[in-house]
């Protein structure tokens, strides 16, 4: 295993009930470091660009209202095969298929309102974190 870099939301329905703090409890316990972190409020444009691979679903306006209701939190996860980790930790899209002991079971209010993003290969990663940070805004 090597060490990787994935990005990671924190998103609207999360921060809206104060759930930062437990959910970096989980990243970091599971082994996950945070290597950047900034909290932001997306604008439409912005939540938009960000989830242009799903414009053509169904529920991508929707998605988008969603993530601009409030502010999230983008940051940069490292660790040994961070990218799948992560997704291991955030447990399955809906939560209602969530295993027990992830964030999305444990914390999740919907399939929409999932409460974190994560990458999905090591090619969304690198753009995903070049989209919110600059090279110098990420810990070495
Ligand atoms: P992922 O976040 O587990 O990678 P994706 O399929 O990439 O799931 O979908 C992106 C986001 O779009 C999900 O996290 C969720 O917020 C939303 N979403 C996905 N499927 C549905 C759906 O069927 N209805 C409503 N929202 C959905
Ligand atoms: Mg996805």
């Amino acid at each position: 295993m090597t060490i990787e870099h994935t990005l990671s939301i924190i998103k609207p329905d999360a921060t809206r009930r104060n759930l930062t703090g437990a959910i970096n409890a989980k990243f970091e316990g599971a082994g996950l470091s945070i290597i950047a972190t900034r909290r932001l409020h997306l604008t439409q444009a912005q939540a938009e660009a960000f989830y242009a691979v799903h414009a053509h679903r169904p529920f991508f306006k929707d998605l988008v209202s969603f993530m601009i209701s409030g502010p999230v939190v983008a940051q940069v996860l490292a660790g040994e095969g961070a990218i799948l980790k992560n997704r291991d930790i955030m447990g399955a899209t809906n939560p209602a298929n969530a295993e027990p002991g992830t964030i999305r079971k444990e914390f999740a209010e919907s399939i929409e309102a999932n409460s974190v993003h994560g990458s999905d290969s090591p090619e969304a990663a690198a753009q995903e974190i070049s989209y919110f940070f600059a090279g110098i805004d990420i810990v070495k």
